[in-house]
């Protein structure tokens, strides 16, 4: 018979499905190749698809995905610095966190710009979860929130070790589902052990996160909180390729830089040496963080083949 269900582990060869009639978890193969929304893509599924599957009644392994479900959204990554393929990390969204640390390991602006500029793009809600606060002094704190406030995004704060900001993420989750994100050594599998004691996921060692390259948690996995609530972990990422932007678009997925750039005299302005140009006068009037504007730039002049 043909049940649908959520694409919930990507074991590599087979993925495990958990059925909407029954709530079972089914082991299964794909047949044919999927291909959705014309990019080329590594891996043809990704946790958080909705698919069908041929099944038996009574056996849960030996299951086919048959056909994936148009997704509502999803969030990329490109594979490799010369792939011109993008990774899926995740599909049909509610809410990304980007987690990120200010020590231990420290987060770049670069790096949570492009990871936001990828959110813009997919129009996949996010929400930076600024954790480890128990590291940094209250001006670190301080500062990091006023640029992504002025920016117009949500930041959370919150410790795993020291259980401060759970409740507050764990509202934010009800009924959705939600990805965890960011550098490898951060803390998501720290918070989401925090949220739910009882997944009691791998937590890395802090000074293995100097080595580069070590990664705790390595292929992403969907877990079920409540009824309708949902969390996926997922292997540290080190760094973005941005997939399919023009030059002259990627301000358009900077909101604060947008706001401004209506006003700028040319229509196609880059905000880098045209006259007339609004952003730039919004920085100097300090309206745009300097931090963010630093970001475009990099983003521009790294172009689209920058991978790190
Ligand atoms: N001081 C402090 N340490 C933390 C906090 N959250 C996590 N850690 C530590 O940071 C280290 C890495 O935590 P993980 O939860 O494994 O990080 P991760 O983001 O899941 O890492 P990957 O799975 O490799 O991507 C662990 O030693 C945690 O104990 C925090 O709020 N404060
Ligand atoms: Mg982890
Ligand atoms: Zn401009």
């Amino acid at each position: 018979m043909i049940d649908t269900g959520l694409l919930v582990k990507n074991n590599g060869s087979s993925y495990v499905v958990e059925s909407f009639s029954n709530g079972k978890c089914f082991t299964c193969k794909i047949k044919g190749r999927f291909r959705l929304n014309n990019i080329k893509t590594t891996n043809p599924l990704s946790v958080g698809d909705v698919v069908d599957f041929q099944c038996e009644e009574n056996s849960e392994n030996d299951s086919v995905i048959v056909k994936i479900h148009q997704r509502r959204n999803y969030i990329v990554r490109r594979s490799t610095n010369l792939s011109k393929e993008a990774h899926i990390i995740a599909s049909n969204l509610d809410n990304v966190f980007l987690v990120i640390s200010l020590s231990s390991p420290h987060t770049s602006y670069e790096f949570i710009d492009r990871f936001l500029v990828t959110c813009e793009v997919y129009k996949v809600p996010v929400i930076i979860l600024l954790n480890k606060i128990d590291l940094v002094s209250d001006e670190m704190i301080e500062e990091f929130v006023a640029v992504y406030k002025k920016a117009g995004y949500q930041v959370v704060l919150c410790s795993a070790t020291e259980e401060k900001g759970i409740d507050e993420i764990n509202k934010l989750m009800e009924g959705k589902i939600s990805l965890f994100s960011g550098n490898s050594g951060v803390g998501k599998s720290s918070i989401i052990n925090a949220i739910a004691p009882e997944l009691d996921l791998k937590v890395g060692d802090v000074s293995d996160h100097h080595n580069k390259g070590k990664h705790t948690t390595t292929f992403s996995q969907m877990f079920k909180l409540g009824e309708k609530s949902y969390l996926v972990d997922t292997p540290g990422i080190k760094g973005f390729g941005l997939i399919d932007l023009e030059r002259e678009e990627v301000g358009r997925y900077f909101p604060d830089l947008f706001k401004y750039s209506k006003e700028c005299r040319f229509n196609n302005c880059t905000h880098t040496h045209e006259p007339a140009c609004e952003v730039r006068e919004a920085v100097k009037r300090g309206d745009i963080s300097t931090e963010r504007y630093e970001s475009y730039l990099k983003i521009l002049d790294n172009g689209e083949d920058k991978y790190r």
